[in-house]
């Protein structure tokens, strides 16, 4: 098969899968499945008894520290005692919902549910410290009947780990099995759910990638992109899930650039959309934690220099993402040689685009190489924070 036979395979596959024949109307639905991805909300309800580690967990998922600005409040005195919404920082349409406790010896599920307006949430994880108590199952049974799903998370694990291990013939996976199923007991009458272990200090550790595996695998696609967006990258397992999931929208923004196929000419050469092209490489940027917010965090949490780890970044492409974005280094970090648009310029320049299948398969390449590079970059980051088991 030819270069180019294969090319406009690609092209017409990429037609198919919008369901169009009719490339201008293809690039348009493009555009418009990419708005929506951007802008689905994602709702997450956070329960559980008072102190079982809701608001940490909050902070943790929305990779900010419990000291940072914005912040959930947490700690020994401060209860939560009214449902409070938290937006994700990089991405707003992802919000966490810190719900008041659930301890109280009356505490009725279904009231409960109604006063916190369940039918606002997508999903609802239920935390517990220690083994689940009776309030978590009758909470979980109401939430069921109310067609949503639930999640039983069994927090502080870093805790139990820690008391045991100067105790001899100490066994984490041991540890971790009795942890489980002690939990799985106690929840078993609602059909045996999974329980996940996690450390809201240590999200790249225990079973944090597999709740976001369990999450993905179970919410709809344009749900699914809000949340694989947004878990913050604490280990190289979930970067490698990032670039996978990435990769498979290269082809929807590839298709959406593709300006010049809305414009009937014959003849006159196809004109790319950059903006499309540099958004999807900011939101990249975004979601990989290569901003500085989420590098600063990384920093505080690892004790390592912030230097050192911004010293890692070294694609043309990132650093040139950095300087679009205008974030000022608080160190010094390699100024770009050529910013974004440049960068696109000198890879798009170079070939002349005949037909949009042709512009549709360079544009593709581009990300797909950007992408890349920005995926090598934050391995490094891991790489430099210590983070890379
Ligand atoms: N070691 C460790 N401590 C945790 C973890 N999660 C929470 N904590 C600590 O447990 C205490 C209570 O955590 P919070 O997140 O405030 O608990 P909460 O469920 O929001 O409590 P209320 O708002 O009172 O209902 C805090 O001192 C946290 O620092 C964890 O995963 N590991
Ligand atoms: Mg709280």
């Amino acid at each position: 098969m030819t270069e180019d036979s294969s090319a406009d395979l690609y092209f017409s596959g990429a037609l198919e899968r919008l369901g169009e024949c009719d490339a201008n109307v293809a690039v348009a639905k493009a555009k418009e499945k990419l708005d929506s991805l951007d802008s689905v909300t994602l709702n997450i309800a956070v329960a559980g008894e008072t102190g079982a580690g809701k608001s940490a967990f909050i902070n943790a998922f929305r990779g900010l520290d419990d000291d940072d600005d914005n912040s959930a409040p947490t700690g020994i005195t401060e209860t939560t005692k009214q449902v409070t919404m938290y937006t994700h920082p990089s991405k707003s349409n992802v919000r966490l919902w810190d719900l008041p406790g659930t301890g109280m010896p009356n505490f009725k599920a279904n009231n409960f549910l109604k006063e916190v307006k369940f039918e606002t949430y997508d999903l609802f994880i239920i935390i517990s410290s220690e083994r689940f108590k009776e309030n978590d199952v009758f909470l979980a049974k109401e939430i069921e009947k109310k067609q949503k799903r639930f999640y039983f998370v069994r927090t502080k694990i870093d805790n139990d780990i820690r008391s045991v291990a100067k105790t001899r013939h100490f066994d984490e996976q041991k540890v971790l099995c009795t942890i489980r199923e002690d939990c799985r007991r106690n929840v078993k009458e609602l059909g045996n759910p999974k329980v996940f272990l996690i450390s809201s200090y240590d999200l790249g550790k225990y079973d944090f990638q597999d709740l976001v595996d369990t999450l993905e695998s179970e919410l709809s696609e344009y749900k699914r992109f809000a949340l694989v967006q947004s878990v913050p990258v604490c280990s190289l397992a979930m970067l490698e899930k990032k670039k996978k999931f990435m990769e498979k929208f290269i082809w929807l923004a590839g298709l959406a650039s593709g300006l010049g196929a809305v414009i009937p000419v014959p003849l006159l050469p196809v004109v790319i959309d950059k903006m499309v092209l540099t958004t999807f490489l900011v939101h990249c940027h975004y979601a990989l934690g290569l901003n500085e917010n989420s590098l600063i965090i990384l920093s505080e949490r690892t004790n390592k220099p912030l230097s050192q780890i911004k010293s890692a970044i070294k694609s043309p492409l990132a650093l040139a993402v950095v300087d679009k974005l205008r974030i000022r280094p608080r160190t010094s970090v390699a100024k770009p040689v050529k910013s974004l648009e440049e960068l696109l310029d000198a890879k798009l320049l170079v070939t002349n685009f005949v037909n949009a299948s042709e512009a549709f398969n360079a544009t593709c390449t581009i990300l797909r190489g950007a992408l890349n590079d920005m995926i090598n970059d934050m391995r490094q980051v891991l790489q430099a924070a210590g983070l890379n088991e």
